[in-house]
């Protein structure tokens, strides 16, 4: 059979890449083309992307994907609640912040008397968070008053991105559903929060269904510009191996997100108190989950590290870490601490100290920085468990995270359950399949995985496998 070859950008907060999916009729294979860092800018405070800079990574990215003949099909996704202020013209009305800007943080408080959390909650089905788009629009109007002339629309970024490359200006259902201004399920938009929040309505078009068209790519007009995902977490999970519905997903990049697919949102405040929130799949369903700081903390470490002077190689730091005693407590990834920008591990050692248990070097920090992880993933599969009464029977564990094995046999010994590895680029792989069932190459969700798992199989990690100093992680997790 002829082969098929689709391209996805796939937007992280910390790296971007373009990934070539070929497709020969029986199994998918992914080559990452292109990879660049994707860097918030700082000045006076203040965090925001350089959008062109993406851009041109992009466009090269893909004429690289491109350099064996035109691309069959491209899409773009990325990272949630992000978005562009466009005025009429198409122009910027203001740069594109980056979600961890401070400028949010008393938006909480300001919203308290109209907009209650639990309000909210009932309207979106989403978790009022400071970085939320809401949170975000709230904080620029206030700041910049003269915007609400300006602005004629808002496009979240993989929206705004796929536009720039050739798109129409469009609405995708599972990045708009990480926005806070959608009713749950992403059914349509909830123009009571846009009331309450004093946002203006006509910003937002109809939002679209994904695995459907948006244009054709400028650069060249043979290539269509799909919308197969949008949201990098909706394109992890539909990249999840071929499986049962008895398990739960940990996407593992900057953020750990870690929750089940379900029909409906479930709307108990439970869901709420526990730090849930519902956003929507690529294949229509929904993503209950919570988003937990992840990797990014020791991103952030090495990031320090690296401006002393020091190596920090992600595959040594762990390999030491590995090597090194447990300290025997864990600290609370979620924790603001830990979300924003700065020196991460003077701030670890900090929260470990008031643990009482001061870290002796870098490895034994780099170690309770991973346990503290999988701890945390225990307790948030322990609440699904409580929320949806159903315990999960395995935990797949896809992303960048899945890479690191200790990680996964930590979160495998602290959850208590097997640790199903899967695809490390998930969010490009998810689009790659969305894109190609948009085609019509592939039947559906389970021909893709398998297609996936023919060139990639999954690796289990049984608990009961793993090194026995790592077992006590379940008694820590569960404290
Ligand atoms: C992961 C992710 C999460 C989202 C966070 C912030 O990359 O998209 O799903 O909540 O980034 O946008």
């Amino acid at each position: 059979a002829a082969t098929t070859t689709v391209a996805a950008v796939d937007l992280g907060s910390s790296s971007g890449r373009v990934v070539a999916g070929r497709y020969d009729g029986a199994a998918v294979r992914l080559d990452e083309v292109h990879r660049f860092a994707v860097q918030v800018q700082e000045a006076d405070g203040a965090l925001w992307w350089d959008v062109e800079a993406i851009l041109a990574e992009v466009r090269h990215g893909l004429a690289r994907a491109a350099r064996h003949g035109p691309l069959d099909a491209v899409s773009v996704d990325g990272w949630g609640v992000d978005h562009a202020l466009l005025r009429a013209d198409g122009t910027l009305a203001a740069p594109v912040r980056a979600y961890r800007d401070p400028r949010t943080a008393d938006v909480p408080a300001q919203l308290a008397g109209r907009a209650p959390d639990l309000l909210l909650w009932r309207l979106t089905g989403v978790r009022p968070d400071p970085i939320n788009t809401t949170h975000q629009l709230v904080a620029g109007l206030r700041d910049d008053p003269a915007l609400r002339e300006e602005v004629d629309a808002v496009l979240m970024l993989p929206d705004y991105v796929a536009h720039r490359l050739g798109g129409e200006r469009g609405w995708s259902r599972a990045i708009c559903s990480t926005s806070g201004l959608c009713a749950p399920g992403a059914r349509d938009w909830s123009t009571e929060v846009m009331d309450l929040l004093g946002l203006d309505p006509a910003w937002f078009g109809p939002l679209s269904d994904e695995r459907t068209a948006v244009g054709t790519l400028a650069d060249d007009p043979r290539t269509p510009l799909l919308r197969a995902g949008s949201h990098d977490t909706a394109c992890a999970v539909h990249a999840l191996p071929p499986g049962d519905g008895d398990r739960a997903f940990l996407s593992s990049g900057s953020w750990s997100l870690v929750g089940v697919e379900r029909d409906e949102a479930l709307l108990d405040p439970a869901a709420l108190e526990a730090g849930f929130t519902n956003e929507v799949r690529t294949d229509g369903g929904v993503r209950l989950l919570k988003n937990l700081t992840g990797l990014w903390i020791l991103q952030e470490c090495q990031r320090q590290w690296l401006a002393q002077g020091l190596r920090a190689e992600p595959a040594e730091l762990v390999a030491e870490a590995r090597a090194a005693d447990s300290l025997g407590v864990v600290l609370d990834p979620a924790h603001p601490d830990l979300a924003r920008p700065g020196p991460m591990a003077d701030r670890v050692a900090e929260h470990l100290r008031r643990l009482g248990a001061a870290p002796a070097d870098r490895a034994q920090l780099v170690r309770a920085v991973l346990e503290s992880l999988a701890a945390a993933y225990a307790r948030s599969v322990e609440q699904l468990a409580r929320l949806t009464g159903t315990r999960p029977g395995h935990l797949v564990v896809v992303g960048g995270g899945a890479r690191n094995t200790l990680l996964s046999e930590m979160t495998a010994a602290a959850c208590r359950i097997p640790v199903l590895v899967g695809p490390v680029e998930a969010s490009a792989a998810g689009s790659v399949l969305a894109q190609l069932e948009t085609l019509g190459h592939l039947a559906g969700r389970d021909d893709g995985a398998r297609a996936l798992a023919a060139s990639a199989p999954p690796t289990l990690i049984d608990p009961g496998d793993v090194d026995p100093a790592l077992r006590r992680l379940a008694d820590l997790a569960a404290r």
